[in-house]
């Protein structure tokens, strides 16, 4: 049978949706991801945290179109140079959705992943791979360490140099545990911005964005109406008797 190009090219299209070949999640593997940074890559400072206080420190950023499935957040500790024994603690990832933008605190969180320093002291960003999640409006990457331990920890790294990006990086603790479901519930007098207490900068923390992939019924949807039209273009040059 010769089937024309078109034909055969709709036809497969109409199958591979019934396959899985042709798949939302391949589309988005092919396109390129979006990092959302401030940092120049180089920490210059390591906030530390007292014993037996919690401390979280984070940096929004507005959803970028093509960069709203949320899939990585990368966090750097401490600062070259530093002698901080960091590596090892635990951590927690947290990714929050502040969909009306303005003052952070109202920010929901949508995923938590449990985590350990690494490669503290060195500049390197590990990056946390998180449960792809959309976002609207800005996303808030954070990290947070709850400082079980006996002595102060540097932990959050802070870029400082040149230019800075300001009302982007804050920071918040707290003495009792920190509650990461509703941050409103920190002191005012224990968060704000990085610059309100005199540390302007922004954190060595990065998001890595997608585009959200597009419904797979959309795609098949769109294969069968082709496969439709070829059928009736048939019947209109080979009329049936
Ligand atoms: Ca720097
Ligand atoms: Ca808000």
């Amino acid at each position: 049978m010769n089937v024309p190009c078109f034909r055969a090219g709709a036809v497969a299209a109409a199958l591979a949706c019934f396959t899985g070949y042709f798949t939302a999640p391949d589309r988005a593997a092919r396109a390129a991801d979006i990092t959302y940074s401030y940092d120049d890559g180089t920490s210059e400072l390591g906030v530390g945290i007292d014993p037996g206080e919690d401390s979280l420190w984070f940096s929004r950023f507005p959803v970028q179109s093509a960069g709203e499935l949320i899939t990585a957040i990368s966090v750097a500790y401490g600062r070259p140079g530093s002698g901080a024994l960091l590596n090892g603690l635990p951590v927690t990832i947290l990714l929050y959705e502040d969909a009306d933008g303005g003052a952070p605190w109202n920010a929901v969180l949508r995923q938590s992943v449990s985590a350990t320093v690494a490669n503290a002291n060195t500049n390197i960003l590990n990056s946390y791979p998180i449960p792809g999640t959309e976002i609207h409006g800005t996303l808030l990457a954070a990290a947070l360490f709850r400082n079980t331990t006996t002595t102060n920890r540097f932990i959050a790294a802070l870029d400082r140099t040149e230019p800075h990006v300001s009302d982007a990086s804050f920071y918040g603790y707290t003495v009792d545990d920190l509650n990461v479901n509703d941050l409103s519930t920190i002191p005012e007098t224990q968060r704000g911005t990085i610059e309100s207490i005199n540390f302007a900068g922004n954190w060595l923390i990065r998001a890595t964005g997608q585009p959200v992939p597009e419904p797979a019924g959309a795609g098949c949807a769109l294969g069968i109406a082709a496969v439709a039209a070829v059928v009736r273009a048939r019947r209109l040059t080979n009329p049936r008797p």
